[in-house]
């Protein structure tokens, strides 16, 4: 007859505390990250979701792009309220990209379903 082995169970779940994964290590040549977490980003990747620009509060500095997928099987857009831009439709996991030239800030929403709305920051860097 064979035994039965005993499933060895771990006397200790070693994955259990959380451990926070600072990088403390020092004598490292990696560039370490930028203090200032404001400073506006070249680009940025808009996700069109579930009827919904995500995230919808974006900022870019002048000169920065702002590029739309969308994810939804309908079409989606994003048109400026004053229009000063505007994609056309986007088609289910197309993109479109915008350049914003002038600082500012800038409501747009879809075409299709003005009840998408988001908010471009365009800041002078
Ligand atoms: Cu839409």
């Amino acid at each position: 007859m064979p035994t039965p082995k005993p499933t060895p169970k771990p006397a200790a779940d070693a994955g259990s505390s959380p451990s926070p994964s600072a990088s403390a290590e020092p004598g490292d040549d990696n560039v370490s990250p930028s203090a200032s977490e404001d400073s506006p980003a070249d680009s940025v990747t808009v996700e069109i979701k579930n009827y919904a620009f995500s995230p919808d509060s974006i900022t870019v500095k002048v000169g920065g792009k702002v590029e739309f997928i969308n994810r939804d099987d309908v079409a989606h857009s994003a048109v400026a309220d004053d229009k000063s831009f505007d994609t056309g439709l986007i088609d289910k996991d197309k993109s479109a990209t915008v350049t914003f030239d002038k600082a500012g800030t800038y409501t747009f929403h879809c075409g299709p379903h003005p009840f998408m709305t988001a908010t471009v920051v365009v800041e002078s860097p």
